[in-house]
């Protein structure tokens, strides 16, 4: 199963921009809200060094020692105030995110959009209010469904004996909630050891609240920073002091300048902090002016910011590392002969079974042991990986 993420937030502040970005599909972006109805589902990409540089091997899957592995994007139709309620274009596009593991949180920076997404002056909207909002309305969208038929369910689960947090991931399973993350959350809101019979409706929402934030973790984009007025850019970093990661962007410059490199006029790869423009002499002073504006934002910020949202989705948020499995361990090839042929996205903690199962089950079956292909030691199942180790899996098929 691949990595599912979407992006969320208001009407109008750039998700589908953002997406267009990341995936180079053709989707509409328009400057009023709602312009997305229909969720876009499309591949985009996290970035890692590639180990070939360090052993010095001629690899084809990377670009210039970076390595791009797929993770899927989900770009929905934007959310208003009091949308699990209906409002807007109402419940059906939170339930287009069930199956997202972490959410962009996409927001206007710039705060010329009110919450709603019509266009206001520049500065006049503050984004910090957006932030709540958003959240609060998948937590109720997460209530509602928690909250169906629950009464019967838990005179149902008191009766047989079943567990709470079985009862509650059972409810929530299709938003990918399971008994662990229930438990957990039973746990920090202090609801483990008091019966169901006797919970508030509050401390119901409470309990969506923190399975929300356990089942859909969020980083915040602070979009359209190139036009964003720097003090708001300053208060929603302050954010960072809540627990919040925040990443200013530009999916506006990114989208330009994937638009540039495609057409081969730059150098430039999704992530870097910089580009270089091919043949400078063919540029208008116009595309000269507009090509230097995008290239002071990059120095400003380490580069647009998008690549950084998805890796910190991936690797900050949701603890997945990368590893390489190979079936010849000597020159890090598989049978073909070609390096380094594939890379694996899994989580922290996956040992080398683990990877034999994702390699294919009867691999993970029968696997015998696992060989470091560094060091050449040999891995037993349980053994834990590690960020970039490559990996051969020995078994008996
Ligand atoms: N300056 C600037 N404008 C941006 C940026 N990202 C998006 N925009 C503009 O913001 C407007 C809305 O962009 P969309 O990508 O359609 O926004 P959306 O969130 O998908 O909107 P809905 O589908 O209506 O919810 C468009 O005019 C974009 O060109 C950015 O990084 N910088
Ligand atoms: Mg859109």
């Amino acid at each position: 199963m691949s990595i599912l993420i979407a992006l969320a937030g208001k009407p109008n502040c750039g998700k589908s921009t953002f997406f267009k970005a990341a995936t180079l599909a053709d989707v509409e972006i328009a400057n009023y809200p709602f312009t997305t109805i229909k969720p876009n589902l499309g591949v985009s990409y996290v970035r890692a060094k590639c180990p070939c540089k360090e052993l010095h091997l001629a690899c084809k899957k990377c670009v210039n020692g970076e390595r791009f592995i797929a993770v899927e994007l989900l770009d929905v139709a934007g959310l208003v105030p009091e949308a699990h309620k209906g409002k807007g274009l109402g419940n059906a596009f939170l339930d287009d995110m069930r199956q997202a593991q972490a959410i962009i949180h996409v927001i206007d920076a710039s705060g010329g959009t009110d919450i709603e997404g019509n266009v206001v002056p520049i500065g006049s909207h503050a984004p910090l209010d957006d932030i709540k909002f958003l959240e609060n309305e998948i937590t109720m969208w997460m209530y509602g469904i928690l909250n169906k038929n629950w009464i019967k369910l838990s005179r149902k689960a008191s009766a047989s004996g079943e567990k709470v947090e079985d009862v509650i991931a059972e409810q929530l399973a299709g938003l990918g909630v399971d008994a662990v993350m229930a438990k957990q959350a039973l746990l920090e809101t202090g609801l483990a050891d008091r019966h169901i019979s006797s919970w508030t409706e509050a401390e119901m929402i409470e309990l969506s609240d923190y399975l929300r934030r356990i089942s859909k973790p969020l980083v915040i984009a602070a979009n359209k920073a190139d036009i964003a007025p720097p003090e708001n850019l300053e208060k929603l970093k302050g954010l960072e002091k809540e627990g919040y990661r925040v990443i200013p962007c530009s999916a506006g410059i990114e989208l330009a300048l994937r638009n540039a490199a495609s057409h081969g006029y730059i150098d430039y790869l999704p992530g870097d902090e910089g580009f270089t423009i091919k043949n400078p002499e063919k540029l208008t002073p116009q595309q000269k002016a507009a090509l230097d504006k995008m290239a002071a934002f990059l120095k400003r910020n380490g580069g647009t910011g998008i690549q950084k949202c998805i890796n910190e989705v991936v690797f900050g948020l949701l603890n997945y590392i990368v590893v390489y499995p190979v079936e010849d361990e000597g020159k890090f090839t598989d049978k073909s002969g070609n390096v380094l042929p594939d890379a694996f996205l899994v989580k922290k903690g996956s040992t080398a079974r683990d990877l034999a199962y994702k390699v294919h089950t009867q691999i993970g079956e029968s696997f015998l042991f696992g060989v470091n292909a560094r060091t050449k030691m040999r891995l037993g199942e349980k053994h834990e990986l590690q960020n970039n180790d490559i990996v051969k899996i020995a078994s008996t098929r």
